[in-house]
């Protein structure tokens, strides 16, 4: 198992969007792990492989207070129920330190493979829902700040590229 390096806002391959996975395979079911003990270490509820700078259609999360609760996600498909929309604080691991209120539908229904490549459904709300929709989101090379007004994308970018550059 390896600790994967996470793309930060605004490196441009978090743009990219994945490809479907053809074959869950061994590459796949390595990635997965090295998936999960990069965001258990980081630490953080969900991860996208665009993260990771690999452009597949791989999720991990655990919104579990023990983090003992891995849930894969593989080629997920997203349907949502229109019936309602709900204000979340968000954060993420690419664009760490900042934290800004997004409205996303409440409830989702999810149709993805598991780590065995087997298909199989979910239904979610609340902060898993969010959390599904957030790294879906990654998977098309958008972020939570895509849903703040520019002004406040901005202010972000210059911030992340000052560190960044002081890091270099
Ligand atoms: O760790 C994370 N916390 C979080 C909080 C609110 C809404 C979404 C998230 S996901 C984030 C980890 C991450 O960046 N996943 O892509
Ligand atoms: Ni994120």
């Amino acid at each position: 198992m390896a600790i994967l390096d996470i793309l930060e806002f605004p490196d441009p391959r978090l743009r990219n969007k994945a490809d479907p996975v053809t074959q869950v395979d061994e590459r796949i079911q390595t990635l997965v792990a090295d998936m999960l003990e990069t965001m258990y270490n980081a630490p953080g509820i969900g991860l996208a492989a665009t993260q990771v700078n690999t452009h597949k259609q791989v999720v991990v999360i655990d919104i579990s207070e023990d983090k003992d609760q891995p849930l894969v996600l593989i080629n997920p498909q997203i349907d949502i129920l229109p019936d309602e929309e709900k204000e979340y604080e968000e954060g993420c691991l690419s664009v760490p330190g900042f934290y800004e209120t997004v409205t996303r539908p409440t409830h989702i229904h999810v149709n993805a493979l598991n780590k065995q490549g087997e298909r199989f459904e979910l239904e979610a709300e609340g902060l898993l829902a969010v959390c599904i929709q957030h790294e879906i989101d990654h998977l098309n090379g958008r972020l939570f700040i895509d849903y703040l007004s520019p002004i406040k994308r901005q202010r972000i970018r210059k911030k992340l590229e000052k560190q960044h550059k002081q890091q270099a």
